[in-house]
């Protein structure tokens, strides 16, 4: 991989890298294509992290579809696929885990214990397997963004951190390849994320300030759906993941699957 983006950086060509796991939707697509309009060369990585998944988590079952993905990356005018083994990224013998302190511990840290130390130690270990000028994330995932962005500056990796706004299905539920697990009945109550967040943006564009006031909206939402078990659903600042601030973050369960969802409320709800 490294020998062919440095021969495309020796004929000045701008690299994109787009990180993912594979079983690509819209969400992936639309950051594909941004980095597509951005750079002259593409590059998308497609690896089911062991790492960041715990015990007991979905890794084994976490959807694979290497054909169709490849297929729509070619589509999309990707010029290159990256989708090392298991083997290649962690070798016999590698035990070193970047841990990003701070940020990566409340919330998605506390609930997957381990979770964000794989994040950061893939993404550092894509960035210096592929070298790109700038990556791509989603705010679906805001706080992988801020791991990710810590991790890059704290490292001095010399990558531009772009991210882009959430794709959602016209109900409002955020794309996420986990939505393939959820039954025609879950389907129609996990509209419950999206709708929480709307109302709790709608309360803040009419004034409403209050945290407790604000985090209320959430919960009665979410605790009106009985297939729904709130994980957490907290007002936090954006830049530290800590208490009081205007970001919404949502982690809830509808039957066996893990969903979880954000926005801004100082931002019109889309749609
Ligand atoms: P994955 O879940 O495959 O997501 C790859 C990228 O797509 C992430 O940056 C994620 O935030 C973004 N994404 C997912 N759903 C989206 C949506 N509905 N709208 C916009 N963007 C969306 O996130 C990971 O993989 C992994 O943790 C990874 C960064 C690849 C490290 O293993």
């Amino acid at each position: 991989m490294l020998g062919v983006s440095r021969r495309w950086r020796r004929e000045g060509q701008a690299i994109g890298l787009v990180p993912t796991m594979g079983a690509l939707h819209a969400g992936h697509l639309s950051l594909v294509e941004r980095s597509c309009r951005e750079n002259h060369r593409v590059v998308v990585s497609i690896f089911v992290n062991p790492i960041q998944f715990g015990p007991g988590e979905d890794f084994e079952r976490y959807p694979r579809d290497a054909e169709r993905d490849a297929e729509v990356l070619a589509k999309a005018g990707v010029d290159f696929i990256y989708r090392p083994t298991v083997a290649v990224m962690y070798p016999t013998g590698s035990s070193t885990r970047i841990h990003v302190a701070g940020v990566s511990e409340p919330l998605e840290g506390r609930a997957r214990p381990g979770h964000f130390d794989g994040v950061a130690t893939v993404v550092a270990k894509l960035f210096t397997a592929v070298e790109p000028d700038r990556a791509y994330f989603g705010q679906k995932d805001a706080q992988q963004v801020t791991v990710v962005k810590r991790m890059a500056q704290d490292l001095g990796f010399p990558v531009e951190i772009r991210v882009s706004a959430t794709v959602r299905e016209p109900d409002g539920l955020a794309l996420s390849s986990r939505n393939a697990y959820l039954a025609p009945e879950e389907r129609k109550a996990a509209v419950c994320l999206s709708s929480a967040l709307r109302l709790a943006s709608g309360a803040y564009a009419r004034g409403e300030r209050s945290p407790e006031r604000l985090r209320r909206t959430l919960w009665e939402r979410l605790e009106v759906e009985p297939l729904a078990q709130v994980e957490y659903a907290e007002l936090v600042d954006p830049e530290t993941f800590s208490a009081h601030g205007s970001l919404a973050v949502l982690a809830v369960r509808i039957g066996r699957t893990r969903l979880i969802d954000n926005h801004d409320l100082a931002m019109d709800f889309p749609g």
